[in-house]
């Protein structure tokens, strides 16, 4: 093996945009594995004046890590920004890169071959593949294909990886990659949406976006996780804020109350209808009769108080008792 199969953009000044060959020298810069988890040496640096958790001291609890496998590292550059990029300088998480063209043998650097039995286009060799994962795996990775024929990215994939120790994104290209990488070297293959890209590279960032603000730390107060469309199975309520009144256009009354009970049920009426007129898919029974209740009693209406007409009150109990499920 040669030196330097694992980049680490993160290692690049932080204001600069990385020109190509920047990252190409990069990519032959030393793999020791501690110098590359990203943090190391930049915390004097980060910003700390904000109402997250102060950055953990990589040295002990690095966080966890992702690997992504990719033949064009310089694509990540967009995750150096902003919270992830934040995230990242401060050890929350470690994103390395590995190239799979530096694992090849040839002169020619060859990652792709004509397809076994023809067709157009070309496949993705599985030995580069192979070497890039086995250079970085351990007994604990996941290693994911980011590929249209995947199970459909969404915010429970998120929470559950999240929980993972060691993701392996690998990103295709071509038309595809052999089929000996899908059986014998994958444990999941994960797709963001039925449309095809040019390669997993678009892909694997969305993962890493939506994963990485999950983790403990990584958004501050102000920009809470627990909240937004998605985390409780509706979309998000209307958000407003200063001026109350715009072009004549005012800010509804009541979340200018300051009554704090009756703005909670204001936003939770206006998700179960917002989530009810877009995404008519994830009304479950629970949520369509809640949405059916008028609210005019202030607390969850219990059986014996419940009028004995009231349309199915067993199976709503039984379906409000489920919890909702993340989409
Ligand atoms: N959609 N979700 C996707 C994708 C590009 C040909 C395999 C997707 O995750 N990845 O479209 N990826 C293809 C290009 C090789 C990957």
């Amino acid at each position: 093996m040669k030196d330097g199969q694992q980049v680490d953009v993160t290692e690049q000044p932080a204001v600069e945009p990385s020109p190509p060959s920047r990252c190409a020298a990069q990519i032959s810069a030393s793999p020791t594995s501690l110098s590359l988890y990203a943090g190391e040496g930049e915390q004097d640096g980060a910003e700390q004046d904000r109402e997250a958790s102060p950055p953990r001291p990589t040295t002990h609890d690095p966080g966890p890590r992702i690997d992504v496998v990719t033949l064009f590292p310089e694509m990540f550059e967009p995750l150096r920004q902003s919270i992830i990029g934040r995230a990242v300088e401060q050890g929350q998480l470690v994103i390395r890169y590995v190239n799979p063209r530096d694992f090849t043998s040839d002169r020619h650097r060859t990652v792709d071959d004509y397809p076994y039995g023809g067709g157009p286009g070309m496949v993705m060799k599985p030995e580069p593949l192979f070497l890039a994962v086995e250079s970085v795996a351990d007994p604990e990775s996941s290693v994911i294909l980011m590929s249209p024929a995947g199970r459909v990215f969404n915010q429970q994939i998120a929470a559950e990886l999240a929980t993972r120790p060691h993701l392996i994104l690998i990103c295709g290209h071509y038309e595809g990659v052999d089929e000996r990488v899908r059986e014998h070297l994958l444990t999941d293959e994960i797709s963001i949406g039925d449309y095809v890209l040019t390669g997993g590279e678009l892909a694997a960032m969305v993962i890493v976006d939506a994963v990485a603000r999950l983790l403990p730390g990584v958004l501050g107060h102000a920009e809470s996780a627990g909240d937004e469309s998605h985390s409780h199975g509706l979309l998000e309520y209307p958000q407003y804020t200063r001026p109350p009144e715009f072009r004549g256009w005012p800010v509804p009354e009541r979340l200018l109350s300051g009554h704090h009970a009756e703005i909670a049920r204001w936003r939770r009426r206006q998700a179960l209808e917002v989530t009810a007129a877009r995404r008519p898919d994830l009304m479950t029974p629970a949520l369509l009769a809640e949405l059916a209740d008028d609210g005019t009693k202030k607390k969850k209406r219990r059986a014996r108080t419940r009028p004995p007409e009231a349309a199915a009150p067993d199976s709503v109990e039984a379906a409000a008792s489920e919890s909702t499920p993340d989409v």
